[in-house]
């Protein structure tokens, strides 16, 4: 089946749409990739950064998806307000059901964003995404409180969750996941592992990746999550490389 990702240019293949496809295909779905910007970067510093022209990402959107059926989107780096409105309406417009990784600032410390995408996430795209991927540093910049510690990540999933369903991902903290289901108004704690690796360029993007690729396999969010937690550890333990030979290998997926 086909997903598509909506999001920034990575050169160094470690994040964006490099690193989602390459989850996609790991995970054994086709993608499709639709580019926001172009970023000039490696590991260690963001160079430039050159967003796209909205129309012509409402271009790719619109070509793409006149020949393909596609239920299962993931958003990465947007970057500004103009181009997250623009998705947010072909959100709408396409009615695709959507993960949105909310992409502020690259690991190595670079913005990767302009300051309203916050609010811009919240007002236009948040409302109609299925979930919402953010590590601690996002998610206290979407809920507008402090984070330190489990207790602190629940009330910001439960101030984030008004909006949409929400795991506030753990590698900042003690590297469990915080799931606030906002279906079934619950929250859970899944249980995660710091992996001491400086392979952890990108890992936010594979696991918004990879919780798109298995909620388009039918998972329910939690196992879909639980899932996505685990390849991601794969790959921050082995690499991308390591964690496709593991797949292929195996066949387990
Ligand atoms: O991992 C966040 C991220 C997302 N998208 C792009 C990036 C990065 C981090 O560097 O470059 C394009």
């Amino acid at each position: 089946m086909t997903v598509m990702t909506i999001a920034g240019f990575d050169p160094s293949g470690g994040a964006g749409v490099l690193n989602d496809i390459k989850t996609f295909h790991a995970l054994q779905e086709y993608g499709i990739a639709v580019i926001t910007t172009l970023t000039a970067q490696n590991i260690e510093n963001v160079v430039d950064v050159v967003p796209v022209d909205v129309k012509f990402i409402e271009e790719q959107i619109d070509v793409v998806l006149e020949e393909e059926e596609i239920v299962y989107a993931k958003t990465g780096m947007l970057y500004s307000s103009n181009i997250v409105k623009a998705v947010a309406n072909k959100v709408k417009e396409y009615q695709l059901k959507l993960v949105v990784d909310p992409v502020m600032i690259a690991g190595s410390g670079g913005s990767l964003s302009q300051e309203d995408l916050a609010d811009s996430l919240r007002k236009y795209l948040l409302p109609h995404a299925v979930l919402t991927t953010p590590n601690v540093f996002e998610a206290q910049t979407l809920s507008g409180m402090e984070i330190n510690d489990e207790v602190d990540a629940i009330e910001a999933a439960l101030e984030i969750g008004k909006l949409c369903n929400v795991v506030v991902t753990g590698g900042h903290l003690k590297g469990n996941d915080i799931l606030y289901n906002c279906y079934e108004d619950s929250i859970k704690v899944l249980e995660g592992e710091l992996i001491a690796s400086e392979n952890t360029h990108g890992s936010g993007c594979t696991y918004s990746a990879a919780a798109a690729a298995y909620l388009l396999k039918g998972c329910n969010m939690e196992d879909a999550l639980v899932k996505a937690g685990e390849f991601t550890r794969n790959s921050i333990k082995y690499g991308i490389k390591g964690t496709l030979d593991q797949f292929w290998k195996f066949g387990e997926h």
